[in-house]
């Protein structure tokens, strides 16, 4: 930008833009509007508009998702407070997502005044101290001669450490004149890895290579931070190992690549991958999470002594750990110099279980449901799926070359995903972006529909109507499971006004849902919500399954002292 002033909020802005943002989020309040001002002035990212700050933050959230990184802005305290698990979100799922709040006026700082939207005490510290457990940094910008500094550290933390920061800009601050940015590779730049670190793990990894005969790949969640799946298809074909991936990494292989394995998930896995796992002598896990869902409450993980665990920071092989490096430098080293095998990848490919259509009239099940909507996703769609038995239905499906899925597995808050697509829908306008929700948790952020509306975004919703929270039903029954039926489909009616492109239809069978899908793709000016009546028993095998067993997990009796 040109203007002679040039200020902290403008700062802010151009920072955003030279990290390769193209948006940021915002709502509005009276702590961030000079700050918003100065976004807009100085332009390098187009602001966009959320319904709310919860919603504002997994939009974030989806957008760091498909950009790498992400920035939001929100008002002081009843604003950023609402954002926390959001932020929460960003923070377990490795995301860096600039957490950006307007502050009150440093005149107010240390004053014993008592400000609006604040708990009534007079020391304003509390927020980001708050905050501070679920970012990376977290920076109260002290003065306009400060801030250039303190805004790099927070960006910097936050996309070396792929976590989510949080930068505090009182607002009597945000239009102060303020120093212009240098170039942006201060902040980009990945700190320089310990190479005698690095040499070791690979060589110790080669090590444990050639003394294991049955070697298979686990992907994991946070392998997303990589940015590419590259280096691991790299590392598969020298190695020549079998690939499988955890629930929570579903698209993180290549699904068409010869190598693919199916998914691991103790005993909901697909394609014979949990005896190709459990059976083998040495499995690579790459930024894996062994929590208890993706145990199975605790029931199935490789063998800790066959074990090569590659992790964001950190190798640990037989009983050695190495630091000082991304797992990015070590999978691409490793890819270069690892023992070569032949490419067998151990077993012949199974093929993957195939749904049979059902008849075009009869009632629409869910299996028919994730069937036509597996048909839908080509190599260039995101698919999207809700905390539920979304997850299951996603994980079962097969997946073309290029196809990415995002789900949330790690933190799993309901109402996550439909701010959280909006978010990848804005980041990659050119993918189709398909989102699976169930009803129980659309309920949670079904006002960010309306923002799909306004900013003409064609997300194709899939609104699964079984009437109440099923995955709660399988792991513990009670009447708090059961939910208000909505209008669904009605609702985008009202989110139009009158004057947007939303459409909303009901799908009763499999003919009735064929024909949705078709009006979906047609429909390129605004977002689609099928709503999927299903029965309420009826859902995956594997939730059941699974939903045994985490029940069985979270009801064992406290330990004796
Ligand atoms: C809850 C969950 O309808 O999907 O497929 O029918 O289960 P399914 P729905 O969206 O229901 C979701 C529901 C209530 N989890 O079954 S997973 C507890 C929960 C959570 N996050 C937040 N609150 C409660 N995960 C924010």
């Amino acid at each position: 930008m040109t203007t002679e002033k040039f200020t902290v909020g403008h700062y802010l802005s151009a920072r955003l833009g030279q990290i390769g943002l193209k948006d940021h989020l915002a709502v509005a309040g009276d702590f961030n509007l000079v700050l918003l001002d100065q976004l807009l002035e100085e332009g390098s990212t187009r602001q966009i508009y959320s319904c709310n700050e919860l919603n504002c933050g997994y939009t974030a959230e989806g957008y760091a998702r498909a950009n790498g990184a992400a920035a939001m802005i929100v008002t002081f305290n009843v604003g950023a407070l609402s954002a926390v698990n959001a932020i929460g979100s960003a923070y377990a799922e490795s995301l860096p997502v600039i957490f950006i709040s307007g502050g009150p006026n440093t005149n107010d700082q240390g004053s014993g005044h008592i400000l609006h939207h604040t708990i009534g005490t007079t020391n304003y510290g509390y927020q980001m101290e708050m905050v501070s457990h679920v970012t990376c940094a977290a920076e109260v910008i002290q003065s306009a001669e400060n801030a250039p500094a303190q805004i790099d550290h927070a960006i910097r933390t936050a996309l070396r450490l792929r976590k989510p920061a949080y930068i505090e800009i009182p607002c009597n601050l945000a239009s102060a004149p303020c120093m212009r940015p240098g170039p942006v590779s201060s902040l980009l730049a990945e700190a320089t890895p310990d190479r005698v670190s690095l040499d070791a793990a690979v060589k110790a990894a080669g090590e444990f290579l050639s003394a294991r005969e049955k070697v298979v790949i686990l992907v994991g969640s946070r392998v997303r931070t990589l940015g590419s799946l590259e280096p691991i298809v790299a590392l598969a074909e020298r190695v020549g190992c079998a690939v499988t991936v955890m629930g929570a990494a579903k698209s993180f292989f290549p699904e068409d690549h010869p190598l693919f394995r199916g998914v691991y998930w103790g005993e909901i896995s697909t394609m014979g991958a949990q005896e190709l796992v459990e059976s083998a002598d040495g499995v690579i896990c790459l930024a894996p999470i062994f929590n208890d869902y993706a145990t199975v409450g605790w029931q199935s993980r490789p063998k800790p002594e066959d074990t090569l665990l590659a992790d964001l920071n950190e190798v640990t092989v037989d009983g050695r750990s190495y630091a000082g490096f991304h797992l990015g430098a070590f999978v691409s080293a490793l890819a270069e110099s690892a023992p070569r095998r032949p490419a067998t990848g151990q077993t012949a490919k199974p093929a993957p279980d195939v749904i049979p259509a059902s008849k075009p009239d009869a009632a629409l099940t869910n299996d028919e449901m994730a069937r036509q909507i597996n048909a839908l996703v080509d190599g260039n769609t995101t698919l999207t799926a809700e905390t539920g038995d979304s997850w299951f239905n996603a994980v079962r499906m097969n997946l073309p070359g290029g196809a990415k899925v995002e789900s949330e597995m790690q933190w799993g808050s309901i109402g996550w995903s439909v701010p959280a697509a909006l978010g990848g829908a804005y980041a990659a306008p050119d993918r189709r972006h398909v989102l699976m929700v169930g009803d129980g948790s659309f309920q949670l952020t079904a006002q960010e529909v309306a923002q799909m509306v306004r900013y003409e975004v064609p997300v194709i919703i899939f609104l699964v109507n079984n009437r109440g929270y099923v995955i709660e039903i399988k792991i513990h029954d009670g009447p708090y499971n059961y939910i208000k039926n909505w209008d669904y489909a009605g609702l985008i009616d009202a989110f139009n006004a009158g004057e947007g492109h939303g459409l909303g239809l009901h799908a009763h069978n499999g003919a009735e849902l064929a024909e949705a899908i078709e009006k979906a793709k047609a429909n390129t000016r605004g977002p689609t919500l099928i709503e999927c009546h299903i029965g309420q028993t009826d859902c995956t095998d594997m939730l059941v399954r699974w939903g045994k067993k985490v029940a069985a997990a979270n009801s064992r009796p406290p330990a004796k002292a």
